[in-house]
């Protein structure tokens, strides 16, 4: 299946696995390569010589192409957006920010740069500043999140820029990575799936959380201070949310999720921990290896787009 960013990226599928912060971590990044797709480290709020050694684990793995999430509200982002350039990866893709200041140091090292936009006003700096692609992800993903849908922003950045498009949010299965070709996207993003991957370590507490879950079960939380973040209802949203419409300031509420992220992927507490997960979770209803994620939804795809001619 060649798109204008399997050309780009030198990979087999359009399928790019999600940069999450903890989950995203060499086991998972290397399987999504070895699958064909782009797997990548999310360096999250990572101290950039973890990630450096994230990124050497890869390259021990597989020879295929990898690349590194650097989310841009991480206080090393400047140290890491260094350590992808010294160890020669190809692809970075960025996230909860504006990568504006990194992009001719990555450009002159010859580094593919994707920037995660949620605006078209966004996509058309980034494009402007050098970008290869932008991944257009609406509000249906987990995790820190705009304010348009999947629906909506795709096709308007698709026609605002001249770059490839990767959409993201609500993707899942052979149907929406069919609905994203027919948005004009070149490829897709996918996060939630890949959270319950055989491959992913993600403790075995939150996969249940997220095979369990229904259509209406993530809630946004920090909205009020300006970090809408989605993650499935637990005591922590229900807290949270509470005092949220309480007024609370943004240091009380920070309180409350300081490492919980960590104390859900790695501890397994589903109680207190950030359940990160898109609106998807829903129809993710098993674990199975990223081989068979990505085999299952270009199988669908094409027997979606066969039966329509
Ligand atoms: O970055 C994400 N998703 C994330 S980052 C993250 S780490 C975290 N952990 C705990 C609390 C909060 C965050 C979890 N999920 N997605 C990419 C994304 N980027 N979505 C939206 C944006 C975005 C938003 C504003 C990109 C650029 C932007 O520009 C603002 C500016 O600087 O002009």
């Amino acid at each position: 299946m060649k798109t204008k960013i399997t050309e780009l990226l030198d990979i087999k599928y359009p399928v790019i696995q999600g940069g999450m912060a903890w989950v995203a971590e060499y086991h998972l990044a290397s399987a999504v390569s070895e699958a064909g797709g782009l797997g990548l480290i999310g360096a999250g709020g990572a101290p950039a010589e973890f990630v450096r050694e994230q990124i050497r684990k890869v390259k021990e793995v597989t020879d295929k192409p990898c690349g590194v999430n650097i989310m841009l509200m991480n206080p090393e982002a400047e140290k890491i957006a260094r350590v992808v350039v010294e160890e020669g990866v190809q692809v970075v893709t960025t996230g909860a920010g504006n990568p504006g200041k990194y992009m001719a140091e990555w450009k002159e090292a010859g580094v593919k740069v994707i920037p995660v936009v949620a605006s078209v006003a966004m996509a058309k700096m980034m494009e402007r500043a050098g970008a290869d692609a932008v991944v257009a992800e609406g509000m249906e993903s987990g995790g820190h999140i705009g304010q348009l849908t999947t629906m909506t922003l795709v096709p308007q950045v698709v026609d605002a820029v001249k770059i490839p498009v990767i959409a993201a949010g609500g993707i899942g299965d052979g149907r929406g990575f069919a609905a994203a070709r027919m948005l004009g996207a070149e490829a897709v993003q996918i996060g939630t799936r890949f959270v319950v991957a055989k491959e992913s370590i993600v403790h075995e507490n939150y996969k249940k959380k997220i095979i369990a879950a229904r259509d209406i079960d993530s809630e946004v939380t920090g909205m009020s201070h300006g970090h809408p973040v989605r993650q499935l209802r637990n005591q922590m949203t229900r807290e949270y949310l509470k005092l949220e419409k309480e007024g609370a300031s943004f240091e009380e509420l920070e309180q409350l999720t300081l490492g919980a992220l960590r104390k859900a992927v790695v501890e397994g507490d589903i109680v207190h921990g950030t359940l990160m997960a898109g609106q998807i979770a829903g129809m993710v209803n098993k674990e199975q290896t990223c081989e068979e994620i990505i085999q299952e939804i270009i199988t669908e795809c094409e027997g979606l787009f066969q039966s329509m001619m």
